[in-house]
């Protein structure tokens, strides 16, 4: 059922506590931990505890916590003091697009320059 833990998911278990993972941010609805493979000196993944597989289905079945995810990457922007020189937020959805875990996340992206168009 939509939102409901998935046994085989790798971020309901960190959710969960059972896989380990760098916390830098929790609400009622979200956790924020460090990604295993940074791509930038900050580089945060914003989850909902909720399993969702990726951002549209995210923003379908439950768009008060789509926006408190978004909310959140902002908070962590802050918390690393990346306002100011800028930040992204991306959601890979879908393989093709690099979409590894199928449990929606934001990456927050931040501390070098960042290219557009991406790769
Ligand atoms: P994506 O490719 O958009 O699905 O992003 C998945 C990200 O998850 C990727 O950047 C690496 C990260 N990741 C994968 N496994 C783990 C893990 O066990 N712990 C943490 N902290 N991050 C992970």
């Amino acid at each position: 059922m939509a939102g409901e833990p998935q046994a085989d998911c790798l971020f309901c278990k960190i959710v969960a506590g059972e896989v380990p993972a760098t916390v830098v941010r929790e609400t009622e609805t979200t956790v924020a931990f460090r990604d295993i493979n940074p791509q930038a000196p900050t580089h945060v993944l914003v989850i909902p505890k909720a399993h969702y597989a990726d951002a549209a289905a995210l923003a379908a079945g439950a768009p008060q916590l789509a926006a408190d995810v978004l909310r959140e990457a902002g908070q962590v922007a802050a918390d690393e003091k990346a306002e100011e020189s800028g930040y992204r937020v991306v959601f890979n959805t879908g393989s093709g697009a690099g979409q590894t875990v199928f449990h929606a996340h934001a990456h927050v992206l931040a501390g070098r320059g960042l290219e557009w168009p991406p790769g």
